[in-house]
């Protein structure tokens, strides 16, 4: 026996987003979204997929909530569309849209599940993308207002706020390297969209702030952990800049109220500036009671010539893949929290996504994605190894709940505790759903 045991008071949860999992993107009042105009723009989304009809939760959400009662999860991490709110992002609300998402926190908490709302998961009113998108200023200014008005709204009912999912993935992964919506690929713009999400996370803070709302806020960004190939200080560098990128660029700001002066070094070398206004660091600095962080994968990595943004190559060394060809790299998940923690201290972390895409289909009623368990034990039993280093965490949630739209991949990768037929809807409890109950049930697992 080697049992991995978590303090009782340890919060376990599953996530979802709402452009993942809704479906129902015509209905309910609900306007279009950069990830609407995306999906429906060939070639972007493998096999033409789109979240038109995604788990149809929006249907689905009293299954998708006895599923998780039955799961015993203390929380569930779920994201708004905030063009459901408000259908063109700023003027009237859509009281309709507003219900679902009652609907849904009733729900939860009727079960004894508290919910974990992220405010801004990608899916952006496409009427303000017309207006410029996130590198517009007014977009900050809608994205306080439109939380403000949820956090009154769902005052009581709602004690966890995530501001913005992964601002690495929506600045420079959609601006820069084009890959998700709007699909951009302008260094200069990717750079002043990562200090206008940040702004409009500061900004939200500070309306939460200022309500006196009760409850807890922060953000949620991703990272990964690169290793350098060898020891030359080219390979290191490029390694160190690679993860300023997801780290150092997306926490300095928040906990040091500067930007890093390697990479702020960096950008100039490459001809981006920074547009900061008077004010705004201050803004960004507010303090926050947690960070939630999105840890799936972690790579070697080697200094590769290139007059671009990046210039860093991941180089294969044989680690094991997942379907999504990610390396499954528990230790890097380790090394990443320690890192937070020398660099801004013991703040309160919820670990908001970890997960693996495996592909497993149903067979018998039933799924064996034994591959999955395993990938959540190596995690969990980095995760424990980081507490017992004093790391401050507070709650683990996996990523996801359910197979779903998984963005470029569209419903080809499944990373789901609970499999979805996306030509029935049907849900099926793969062996990892089982597993994870249990071990929510005990605070325990054994290793072996
Ligand atoms: C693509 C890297 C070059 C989501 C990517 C990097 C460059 C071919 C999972 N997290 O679905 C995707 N996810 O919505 C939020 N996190 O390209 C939740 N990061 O490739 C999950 C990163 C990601 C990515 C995907």
């Amino acid at each position: 026996m080697a049992i991995i045991e978590f303090p009782k008071d340890m919060k376990w949860g599953a996530a979802t987003a709402s452009y993942q999992i809704e479906g129902a993107a015509f209905e309910g009042g609900r306007g279009p979204s950069i990830w609407d105009t995306f999906s429906h723009t060939p070639g972007k989304v493998l096999n033409g997929d789109n979240g038109d009809v995604a788990c149809d939760s929006y249907h689905r959400y009293e299954e998708d909530i006895k599923l998780m009662k039955e799961l015993g999860i203390d929380v569930y991490r779920f994201s708004v569309s905030w063009s459901r709110i408000f259908p063109t992002g700023t003027g009237e609300v859509n009281k309709e849209g507003l219900q679902y998402y009652h609907n849904v926190v009733d729900a939860l908490v009727e079960n004894g599940i508290e919910p974990m709302c992220t405010l801004y998961h990608w899916d952006l009113p496409q009427a303000l993308q017309d207006k410029g998108g996130w590198n517009n200023r007014e977009t900050v200014e809608a994205f306080a207002n439109y939380s403000e008005y949820m956090f009154k709204e769902f005052s009581g009912k709602i004690k966890s706020w995530i501001t913005i999912n992964e601002p690495w993935c929506a600045s420079f992964l959609s601006n820069f390297m084009g890959i998700h919506a709007p699909g951009n690929q302008d260094p200069q713009l990717a750079t002043t969209i990562s200090h206008h999400l940040l702004l409009a996370h500061g900004k939200a803070v500070t309306r939460f702030r200022a309500l006196g709302v009760e409850g807890e806020i922060g953000y949620a960004p991703n990272l990964e952990w690169l290793e350098p190939f060898s020891s030359k200080q080219e390979d290191i560098d490029a390694c160190d800049r690679g993860m300023g990128f997801f780290i150092e660029w997306f926490f300095d700001p928040v906990f040091k109220g500067s930007y890093p002066e390697f990479m702020v070094n960096w950008f100039e070398k490459k001809g981006v500036m920074l547009t900061i206004e008077d004010g705004d660091m201050e803004t960004i600095s507010q303090p926050i009671d947690f960070v939630g962080i999105n840890y799936y994968t972690g790579s070697v990595g080697r200094y590769k010539k290139d007059e671009d943004l990046f210039d860093l190559e991941k180089v294969d060394i044989g680690y094991e893949k997942t379907d999504l060809n990610w390396n499954i790299y528990p230790e890097g998940f380790f090394k990443v929290l320690l890192k937070i923690k020398d660099q801004y201290g013991s703040i309160p972390i919820y670990i908001t996504e970890n997960g693996a895409c495996y592909n497993d289909e149903v067979e018998n009623g039933s799924v064996k994605d034994q591959r999955r368990i395993e990938y959540i034990k190596q995690h969990l039993t980095s995760l424990k190894r980081s507490m017992d280093s004093g790391v401050n965490i507070k709650g683990y949630l996996t990523w996801s709940l359910l197979d779903n739209f998984e963005w470029a991949e569209g419903y080809d990768k499944r990373f789901g505790l609970i499999h979805v037929n996306f030509n029935t809807l049907e849900r099926t409890k793969k062996d990892s759903y089982y597993w994870y109950k249990q071990m929510i049930g005990n605070g325990w697992f054994d290793k072996e």
